[in-house]
């Protein structure tokens, strides 16, 4: 089991110098071992920033800081914390950590406060997770997803759906324990319509996951073609900076470069490849095969032909080969006189960066459909959809057993019950130690 009763503290700043740094103490034992470190005659009072001085563990002068008191239960973990301001110097931050071990504090493990935040009952499971994806976030659309889902946009949804199976179930078993009433509080006719109503607002949640996971995680591009139709090029371009090296001889690029950028606030790496091309030269064949492997992990295929030359039968293959998963198009060297015309290729020139805006929106509206992303984002965590997905499996069996009317209302029962366990386990009740542990291994130490 978990143990909450010792007082924990860390550094909760990231390492390094800065302005500020920030130690952390939390536990029944908090204010006091804070206390014993500083040096001053009266206590602390709540919720008040005060300003006072640090001894080191061996009782030396270490810094001036603000001591800040959040008596239980209204302070981030629900227990006793109190928050250190001093200089940002490691040195001095390891000085204090140091001082506050000797009195008794035990050094956090990684995502320990939240943790007990979780355990008190601060904040449900969802609401921890989106912490670490909050700190986690690169762009702003991460931080807006995560920090909705820390106001509990997402588990305040689970709740509703979770509401409504409850009446469900009491209803049902209310029916179960009365049978002689003679009298359905709930008739299987209206039974079916009210599992689908529950359905279909699962159904709506788990629609926008594919969506959320991509903000959160992001999406791999990576970009195949043959040997010099400019795919190092359009990559340079898509970054922004003179990233591959570009020439007029084939078979250039030989290993996978891989860049980050921001794409409508959508996180990707982007990935350019050799020029697939069959080749008994060594180094370029074990470049196209690894441009054949970065294809399936890609989220996308950019798929790259030569606008201003003839179409070859590999880029036909190309072509082909690429239709099986997410793809674009490009036909790239839209400066140079079109030979050819293929329907739903967006034309674009990495020379004269004509079309790359068309491009990119391309790209974008592949991975995300047309509608914008910003609205409708709510999950986003694969252990989230992964228990959704098992309620809705458990539901439809339900209303599948309901509408066949022969089958007992107990079996209802049993899959409606089945369901409310993996809605629960989202936000975090009956949730085992180890997924808890997987899931707070994941936080930096200090938060
Ligand atoms: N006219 C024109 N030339 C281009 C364009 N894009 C690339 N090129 C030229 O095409 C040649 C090949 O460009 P790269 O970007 O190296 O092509 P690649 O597909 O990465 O080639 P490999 O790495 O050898 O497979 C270079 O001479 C580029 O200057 C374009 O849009 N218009
Ligand atoms: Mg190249």
């Amino acid at each position: 089991m978990f143990s909450t009763d010792d007082t924990i503290v860390a550094i909760a700043t990231p390492a390094g110098r800065g302005g500020i740094g920030v130690l952390r103490v939390s536990g029944s034992q908090a204010r006091e071992i804070a206390e014993s470190i500083l040096v001053r005659t009266s206590p602390l009072a709540p919720r008040h920033a005060t300003f006072t001085r640090v001894r080191s563990a061996q009782g030396g002068v270490v810094d001036d800081v603000i001591a800040t008191w959040f008596p239980a239960p209204r302070s981030y973990t629900g227990e006793d914390v109190v928050e250190v301001s001093a200089h940002g110097s490691p040195a001095v931050l390891a000085a204090i950590l140091e001082a506050l071990i000797r009195r008794g504090g035990r050094l956090a493990r990684p995502g320990e406060f939240t943790l007990r935040a979780y355990l008190n009952g601060r904040l449900d499971l969802v609401q921890a997770e989106a912490v670490a994806d909050l700190i986690d976030a690169a762009t702003p659309m991460q931080a807006r997803v995560a920090f909705d889902q820390l106001e509990g946009s997402l588990s305040g949804r689970i709740r509703t759906i979770d509401d409504e199976l409850l009446d469900l179930v009491a209803s049902l078993e209310a029916s179960l324990d009365f049978p002689d009433e003679g009298f359905h509080f709930i008739t299987p006719n209206h039974l079916v319509p009210r599992i689908d109503a529950v359905i279909a607002n699962l159904d709506a949640v788990l629609a926008q996951a594919a969506r959320g996971r991509l903000i959160r995680e992001g999406a791999t591009v990576v970009i195949v073609g043959r040997p010099n139709v400019g795919k190092s090029s359009l990559f340079n371009a898509l970054v922004g900076q003179e990233r591959a090296i570009v020439t007029a001889w084939a078979g250039t690029t030989r290993d996978l470069v891989t860049e980050r950028v921001e794409l409508a606030g959508l996180e990707m790496t982007l990935v350019d490849t050799a020029g697939l091309r069959e080749t008994l030269e060594g180094v370029e064949r074990e470049g196209v095969a690894r441009a054949r492997q970065a294809c399936t992990v890609a989220d996308l295929v950019l798929a790259v032909l030569d606008g201003g030359a003839a179409l070859t039968e590999e880029d036909q293959r190309l072509v082909d080969e690429v239709r099986s998963q997410r793809h674009v198009v490009a036909a790239n060297k839209s400066d140079v006189d079109p030979v050819w015309d293929l329907p739903g290729a967006v034309r674009v020139s990495a020379l004269t960066r004509e079309g790359l805006e068309d491009l990119r929106r391309a790209i974008v509206e592949a991975l995300t459909g047309t509608e914008p992303l910003q609205d409708t984002a709510a999950v986003t965590n694969i252990r989230h959809v992964t228990l959704l997905a098992e309620a809705r499996v458990a539901l439809q069996q339900g209303r599948d057993a309901a509408a066949l009317h022969a089958a007992p209302e107990e079996f209802v029962l049993a899959d409606l019950h089945a369901a409310r366990g993996s809605l629960s386990e989202v936000v975090g009740v009956g949730t085992s130690e180890e997924i808890l542990n997987r899931i707070f291994e994941r936080f930096c130490v200090g938060k």
